[in-house]
């Protein structure tokens, strides 16, 4: 079979990758042209473990390609979009690159392709989507062509792993689709596979999210109470997950990427009620940045320093560590909520640009360091000899990377109450 991927993002290039090592011929639609040639030179345009040596293959062998030409993508059996569905500044969903991406298949799809949607999507979305199909080519879903919502589940970091060995839920507007849509991923995926109707697809894709989010919505909030009791949250939650059915998640400076921080706004976008906790869960997590904010203006304040005149170095920008990826990352969300207020703030990251090449030149003369990321590169650092660079000793770990205060510091680690 014949597949066509449109966008090729951090998941249609992965996905499009094993479709193609799996034997498939696939081509890729990006309306990136720069990524497009990227790609074709054989450069991956993200950064992800395994992806170089499979993409090579995949181009070798030739059956991987990618095109900005609609024309190329005419007449396949398979069209699998996995383009971005981001928020608008008003939290409602921007589902116009959906759309598009779904004109763009209803153009140039034949009678019995098979369409598969990947994006995280509001509920009810596929169906919607299928009745644009039917308006713009006339065929009916289900009826003329196959249609699925099958979300991707994978981890930045460990994509290729994941695809393979988690397991998938495939949502058909109709058992046939989801049977063909089965069959498809079954040429890579190990996992097992769960068939259902595409709108409960849906909604366990975004549950999944929202109860992460929740989740740690709920340790962020216990990390606020232990400032307020003098108690180190971290020794608290260790100590509550030891009983049997207690697993709480980690607290930190907020929570970022391209999932958490939207999907539960997708899934509340189309219901007529809210009911408050997803909500008020998402506020919890989005003031994680002005609570580290906090820390940071409590600690100048404590060796008197204007914040006017503290020069202040972000540690990590990326949303988790080891990662490059900076989507909706906390560490931006403290930046901008402090450059205003301070004289100047530096960034250092191993994996992103910031302001500075070296941790140590970033540090040097400055007053303050927040580590923002949990690089493992951060984790065991010199404090005390790094301290000798800096111009006053203010360290904020907003990540829990810190576990003993270093000394001649004035030390502020989030949800550490006794510090
Ligand atoms: N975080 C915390 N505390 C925790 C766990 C995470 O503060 O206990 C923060 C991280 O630092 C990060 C953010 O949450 O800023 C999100 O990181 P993550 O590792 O929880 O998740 P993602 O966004 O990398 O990937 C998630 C995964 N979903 C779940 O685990 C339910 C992944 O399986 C999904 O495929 C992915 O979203 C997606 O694409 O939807």
């Amino acid at each position: 079979a014949e597949i066509a991927v449109i966008g090729l993002g951090y998941i249609g290039l992965p996905t499009a990758i094993m479709f193609a090592n799996a034997g498939f011929n696939v081509i890729g639609y990006e309306i990136r042209k720069e990524v497009v040639e990227k790609l074709n030179s054989g450069n991956s345009h993200i950064i992800e473990p395994e992806i170089d040596d499979l993409l090579h293959k995949a181009i070798d062998r030739g059956r991987l390609k990618a095109t900005s030409n609609k024309d190329d993508i005419r007449g396949k059996d398979v069209y699998l979009i996995c383009v971005q569905t981001p928020l608008r500044d008003d939290k409602t969903p921007d589902l116009t690159y959906l759309e598009e991406a779904v004109r763009t298949v209803a153009e140039t799809m034949k009678k019995g392709s098979l369409v598969v949607i990947e994006s995280t999507i509001p509920p009810m979305t596929t169906l919607k989507m299928g009745r644009l199909i039917e308006e713009i080519r006339g065929f009916k879903a289900g009826v003329d062509f196959y249609m699925v919502h099958a979300p991707e589940r994978v981890m930045p970091g460990r994509i290729f792993k994941e695809l393979v060995y988690n397991s998938r839920i495939i949502g058909g507007v109709t058992e046939e689709s989801a049977e063909l849509a089965e069959i498809l991923y079954r040429s890579f995926a190990k996992g097992q596979i769960f068939r259902t109707n595409s709108t409960t697809s849906e909604m366990v894709k975004l549950m999944e999210n929202t109860f992460r989010d929740v989740n740690i919505a709920l340790a962020n909030e216990f990390a606020l109470l232990a400032h307020q009791y003098g108690v180190n949250i971290f020794e608290a939650i260790e100590l509550a997950n030891t009983h049997p059915r207690v697993k709480i998640h980690t607290p930190g400076i907020g929570v970022g990427g391209h999932c958490l921080p939207k999907d539960p706004y997708l899934l509340l976008s189309s219901a007529k009620e809210d009911f408050g906790l997803i909500q008020k869960a998402r506020e919890i997590n989005e003031d994680m940045p002005l609570f580290a904010k906090d820390l940071l203006m409590n600690a100048l304040k404590m060796i008197n320093i204007p914040p006017e005149e503290a020069i202040v170095v972000v540690l990590g920008l990326a949303y988790k560590g080891d990662s490059d990826d900076i989507r909706n990352s906390p560490a931006l969300a403290f930046v901008e909520g402090i450059k205003e207020d301070v004289k100047e703030v530096r960034s250092y990251d191993p994996y992103v640009k910031g302001t500075h090449e070296t941790l140590e030149e970033a540090l040097k003369g400055a007053d303050a360091a927040v580590i923002a990321t949990d690089h493992s590169q951060f984790k065991n650092l010199d404090w005390e000899k790094i301290g000798s660079l800096m111009r006053n000793k203010i360290l904020i770990d907003g990540r829990y990377i810190v576990k003993t205060p270093p000394k001649g510091f004035v030390f502020k680690g989030l949800g550490r109450g006794e510090y």
